[in-house]
């Protein structure tokens, strides 16, 4: 299919299922949201910006066990909803898909003792049609090219992996973690961002790799909040100079922190400060949007390149971190600790933390904290690990 035939035939699809879901909303308001799956429980269409790893779960068990409808519970008190998956049946009976819906018990309905599935039912019979639509219409169409990072996207090749960033001085400073992100390759080793983000940024993907980092983490992070929402803890998320000027990716950005319900306060954004420092505007902008949001923004690799200062009047910063060719060269080089000492009077005129990155060994630490740097972050405070399996308490302790 050609690449315009292949977006016509995206759009109409997604035109069918937002109708339907308009329909379904129509029929039980007490519907919030809904999204559409396929066999295989992959996505087709969703009325809301990211789903929480149980409704996969959810969708994958009402594909998998035909005979119940399934259900789960969702969040707490006030804001608590439940959730259903249906699975849509072909003519042959068998599972060709299923529709997920959330459904927040307070709206009461007039038809309310009537069970959702029934009220549903008919509309159930017209996805079925739509569904086997679709099917005919994709046996039909040549699959269209995949590019190396949408297809680790595909096959969740990725990970998320954290690493501690330490207060050097505990009574002022907090918990902070950076968020990195780690490819999967063959041989069952990790590989890091450079070796693969140069090609996804040739493709223009690094949006929809920084979407999928974004909307990982905060899944993650509202899934997980006993592991990490005692004290005042921060992630800290890198983004590419694509993502900081794409405006549709700030909204995206926005609308996952709102519907995660994580506390902006949580997130800070990381930016180079080659890029934040190079004049574009929209940079400038999303990095006072995320600001505006409540999210701290961090200045990445500073001094590395040592620009003139005057970019700091446009872009909002409360982070600076520390080059790590400044960082390896302190123990030995004075011109080196001159610079350090220079950004932390900076960063303390402007009110803003400093973080020593890629600490490696104990005299780049002592010569770090000997200079008022706030913060440390490297292999010696401990390296990435698996966001999944990350133990914030050692970490904490250390
Ligand atoms: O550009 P940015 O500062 O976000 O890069 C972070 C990268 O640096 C990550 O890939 C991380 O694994 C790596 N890193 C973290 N700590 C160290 C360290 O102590 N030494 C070195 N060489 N790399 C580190
Ligand atoms: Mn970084």
């Amino acid at each position: 299919m050609s690449d315009r035939n292949e977006a016509a035939w995206e759009q109409d699809s997604a035109g069918a299922f937002c109708a339907f879901a308009r329909l379904i909303s129509s029929l039980s308001p007490e519907v919030c949201s809904v999204s559409f799956h396929d066999q295989a429980a992959e996505t087709l269409w969703l009325s809301e910006d990211f789903l929480l790893p149980e409704d996969h779960r959810l969708v994958e068990d009402s594909l998998a066990d035909r005979e119940a409808v399934q259900g789960m519970s969702y969040g707490e008190f006030e804001d608590a909803r439940y959730a259903v998956a249906l699975p849509i049946y072909d003519a042959h009976g068998d599972t060709c898909g299923a529709v997920r819906l959330t459904v927040d018990p307070h709206v009461q309905h007039a038809r309310a003792l009537e069970p959702l599935e029934q009220r549903l039912s008919p509309l159930i019979k017209c996805l079925a049609a739509e569904y086997a639509r679709r099917t005919s219409l994709k046996l039909t169409a040549d699959a269209p090219p995949l590019h190396a990072v949408d297809d680790a996207l595909a096959d969740e090749r990725f990970e998320l992996f954290v690493q501690p960033i330490q207060a050097l001085n505990p009574e002022t400073g907090h918990a902070r973690f950076e968020v990195l992100l780690r490819l999967r390759v063959e041989d069952g080793s990790w590989a890091e961002p450079k070796e693969f983000l140069r090609e996804a940024a040739k493709e223009r993907s690094m949006p929809a790799v920084d979407r999928w980092v974004v909307r990982t983490l905060l899944a993650w992070l509202a899934n997980n909040r006993k592991l990490w929402a005692k004290v005042p803890v921060v992630f800290a998320i890198n983004l590419s100079a694509q993502s900081v000027t794409d405006a549709n990716f700030i909204r995206y950005v926005e609308s996952c922190v709102s519907k995660s319900g994580v506390p902006p306060q949580a997130l800070c954004f990381e930016v180079t400060e080659r890029f934040a420092s190079s004049g574009n505007i929209s940079a400038a902008e999303s990095m006072q949007r995320l600001e505006a949001l409540g999210a701290e923004v961090a200045l990445d690799d500073f001094g590395g390149n040592s620009p003139s200062y005057g970019y700091l009047r446009r872009v909002p910063a409360h982070y600076f971190k520390i080059d790590a060719s400044l960082i390896v060269a302190a123990p030995v080089d004075r011109f080196a600790r001159a610079m350090i000492a220079s950004i932390v009077r900076m960063a303390s005129d402007l009110g803003v933390h400093t973080v020593a990155e890629s600490v490696e060994l104990e005299v780049q630490l002592d010569a770090v904290r000997a200079l008022g740097v706030d913060y440390a972050q490297g292999y010696l405070m401990g390296r990435p690990a698996a966001l999944a399996h990350f133990d914030f308490g050692a970490a904490r302790r250390h």
